[in-house]
């Protein structure tokens, strides 16, 4: 028998399958967006590190529309935190499942306990390290990439498992009472739901100290609060700084180069030296100094950053089209660019695909909204191109080397 320690009356069936029809729905758009995320990086190239057989199949990212990376990384990070509170919700209303310390009575209930263990787990782990990923600066001793990929793994596994163990009883949880009449119901007529075998409800229920309807609204508000303080991190002006979950995503000078920054010039140790030039390399290698740069054709385009973190902006950029650059280097039909930073570390490469070099928006970019770059935005010059994810506008560029396959 279940312990008697868990006696809240609202525990029961019913008010489980809620929750969970809320995480069957949203799970799926989770790790969708999630993997479309891991997708967009691109060829591995150092980052995000090898998986080998749960590579993703390779998949050429598109330029078009240019808010598609930061609509599905908007919506994991969003959907990650705004999920919490039902996700602890729901753990808190099978608790009584959780420490039930039975033997195991056939291989059937092992395997339902195991894949309960790894749901739980994979769930708690993989909203930590997404969690502790969007507010510090890589604080894991793993690859954050690598560990929040695998996690994610387990998680399918074993929330495949349990949605497939657990799916009637939902179904059957949800038709046992009327949504709209527990809406109805306040504090003085909430009563126990019946005894069953689901081994939820209390055997000696507590008297309510909470309706059912006050149970949803408190997770509900939970979920609202979180995103109120979450969604200023995709708004650019004013409205940004009320992102208080976020503080990666907030903006601390003002000017036309006021807007976040991932990783300060400071911070990653780059100092552009005065005599700076940029190495193409290709058929017919070249380079350029920032001036004759300046000189070359230059484009304009409204673009985003978005930011693995979930962040983003968007920002007016000018600079020398990547396709022209191509050209110059004689490779005006690149299969691929190999883009170098000053800087030394994770970030400090990255490919770009043919279609994100031939894309009419693909900039290596000198200047932002009419200026020429901060030295924290990537002076002298950055990559910046459509739907490409922010890690990959890789700043202070050294060299790029377009490759004919
Ligand atoms: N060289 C270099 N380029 C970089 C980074 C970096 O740390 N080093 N950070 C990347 C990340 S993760 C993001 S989101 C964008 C942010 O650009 P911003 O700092 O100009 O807003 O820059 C990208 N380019
Ligand atoms: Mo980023």
């Amino acid at each position: 028998m279940p312990t008697v320690r868990f006696r809240s009356p609202l525990r029961g069936p019913w008010l489980t399958s809620v929750f969970a029809v809320v995480l069957l729905a949203g799970m799926p758009v989770l790790v969708v967006t999630g993997l479309l995320d891991r997708v967009a990086y691109g060829p591995a190239q150092g980052l995000p590190g090898d998986v080998g057989l749960l590579q993703l199949p390779p998949f050429d990212w598109p330029t078009s529309p240019s808010w598609l990376f930061r609509l599905t990384q908007g919506v994991h990070v969003g959907l990650g935190i705004v999920l919490v509170p039902v996700v602890l919700a729901k753990l808190w209303s099978v608790i009584p499942k959780l420490f039930d310390r039975r033997p195991v009575r056939s291989p059937a209930h092992a395997l339902e306990r195991a894949s309960l263990l790894l749901l739980v787990g994979s769930a708690l782990f993989e909203i930590v390290t997404g969690l502790l990923n969007i507010q510090y600066d890589y604080v894991f001793g793993f690859s954050f990439y690598t560990g929040h990929y695998l996690g994610a793994w387990v998680f399918v596994a074993a929330f495949v498992a349990h949605v497939a163990l657990t799916l009637g009883a939902m179904v059957r949880g949800l038709r046992s009472r009327s949504l709209r009449r527990e809406l109805a119901t306040p504090l003085a007529r909430t009563e126990p739901e019946p005894p069953d075998g689901s081994g939820l409800v209390a055997l000696d229920p507590a008297p309510p100290t909470m309706s059912r309807r006050g149970a949803l609204a408190l997770v509900g508000g939970g979920s609202a609060l979180l995103a109120a303080l979450s969604i200023g991190q995709v708004l650019d002006g004013p409205a940004r700084s009320s992102a208080l979950l976020l503080p990666r995503g907030r903006t601390t000078e003002d000017g036309p180069n006021g807007f976040p920054v991932n990783r300060t010039a400071a911070a990653a140790g780059v100092v552009p030296a005065a005599d700076w030039t940029l190495a193409l390399a290709g058929a017919t290698p070249r380079t350029f100094s920032r001036a004759e740069l300046a000189a070359l054709p230059q484009h304009t385009a409204r673009l985003p950053i978005a930011c693995v973190e979930g962040w983003s902006t968007v920002q007016t950029w000018t600079g020398v089209r990547l396709r022209d650059l191509a050209a110059l280097a004689g490779v005006p039909q690149p299969a691929s660019a190999f883009v170098a930073s000053l800087e030394e570390g994770p970030f400090a490469r990255g490919t770009l695909t043919a279609g994100q070099v031939l894309d009419p928006d693909g900039l290596l970019a000198l200047q932002v909204n009419g200026v020429d770059l901060s030295l924290d935005h990537g002076f002298p010059a950055r990559i910046v191109v459509p739907a490409l994810p922010g890690v990959r506008c890789t700043k202070w560029v050294r060299s790029i080397e377009f490759r004919e396959a």
